[in-house]
């Protein structure tokens, strides 16, 4: 399988001309991991309250193979993001594509730009966001609220500060299968008070995707995932199942925290960590200090990918389409040609 990994375009160059114009310039090739078998994302509960060393309760659990350090990074206009997958060291987790850490004020933002063939999915930690897009549709997202867009054949939108000081969050893209590229763009939006929360033993989770302690998030994951998070109170600890075959990470939003194994050293805020195989992750919490972090993990999806900027396809030749479509106002584009956002 290739995976073509195309840089993401400047902020100069939204243009529909720039886009038309751009050049493949890089590509990167990697091996992609066996396919998973099973399909579901259904998983058990856990405890988390066993005090003794040797509770670990996996067959096997997954260990951290690859752990980097997020650094900030321009992007948008005027924005700052923290990139991990995406970023030079990550380039490939399937089914993920890009996580960014942001952190924009008044007046910069990410404005107006099209995605097509993949799914992002914005959670708010701090402050306000509002989305406009080439439909009228508008909305603000809050402090713990998600916007789960799938973009499918089109979405042209700005996603820009909605309130003074310095907005935070997270954006996750996930990519779509082959098969589901070209659907109909759609939204799914979750206020901070619908999202399903459970805690057990110090261990508080906010179920954004998939389940945890028996608690299921109604979000629909077009391609598989899991997105959990988590805030550790200290002393506290976590086994949580995740299914074998996905491929799985975690970023560490504050604190520090042992991943995997009880022995190993302790991973700090901005951290992106790769699990390994296995069919759960332990994390121990033995700082005096909250831990909070994300957990994701998805099925892989062992297709080509093919990313120029904003568009991911599975060939060249889809790239090519993508860029005249959104040129043209054609395919899922139509709309793209008139709107401006306001
Ligand atoms: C962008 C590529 C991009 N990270 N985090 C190029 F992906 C973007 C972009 C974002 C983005 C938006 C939000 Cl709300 C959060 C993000 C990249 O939109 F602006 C350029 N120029
Ligand atoms: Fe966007």
């Amino acid at each position: 399988m290739l995976r073509q990994h195309l840089p993401l375009f400047s902020s100069s160059s939204y243009s529909p001309i720039y886009m038309a114009l751009s050049r493949l310039t890089r590509q990167n090739s990697h091996r992609l991991p066996p396919a998973s078998t099973k399909t579901s994302s259904r998983s058990t509960i856990m405890s988390s309250s066993s005090p003794s060393a040797a509770s670990v309760p996996f067959e096997s659990p997954r260990k951290v193979v690859k752990k980097v350090l997020s650094l900030s990074q321009s992007e948008g206009d005027g924005a700052t993001v923290r990139r991990s997958i995406g970023g030079h060291e990550l380039r490939n987790l399937d089914p993920f594509l890009l996580l960014d850490e942001f952190s924009v004020s008044k007046p910069g933002g990410f404005p107006d730009h099209p995605h097509r063939g993949f799914e992002t999915v914005t959670y708010m930690l701090h402050g306000a966001f509002t989305h406009q897009d080439f439909s009228g549709r508008k909305g603000t997202i809050r402090t713990g609220d998600v916007q789960w867009m799938t973009a499918g054949r089109g979405i042209v939108h700005s996603e820009m500060p909605a309130s003074n000081g310095v907005q935070k969050g997270l954006q996750l893209w996930i990519n779509l299968a082959s098969k589901d590229k070209m659907i109909e763009p759609r939204y799914q939006e979750l206020k901070s008070k619908d999202i399903s929360q459970a805690e057990k033993h110090g261990v508080k989770v906010r179920i954004i995707a998939g389940e945890a302690f028996g608690v299921r998030s109604p979000v629909y994951t077009r391609t598989p995932t899991m997105y959990m998070d988590f805030t550790m109170q200290p002393g506290s600890q976590l086994h949580q199942p995740i299914l074998e075959g996905w491929n799985a990470f975690v970023y560490i939003i504050e604190g520090e925290g042992v991943f995997g194994r009880e022995g190993d050293v302790a991973a700090s805020a901005h951290h992106c960590l790769v699990l390994g195989a296995g069919d759960g992750l332990s994390v121990w919490n033995r700082s005096g200090a909250l831990l909070r972090f994300v957990l994701a993990a998805g099925q892989p999806l062992n297709e080509p990918v093919v990313q120029q900027g904003l568009f991911v396809m599975n060939s060249r030749a889809q790239i090519q389409q993508a860029m005249q479509d959104y040129y043209y106002g054609r395919n899922g584009f139509e709309k793209a040609s008139q709107w401006s956002s306001a």
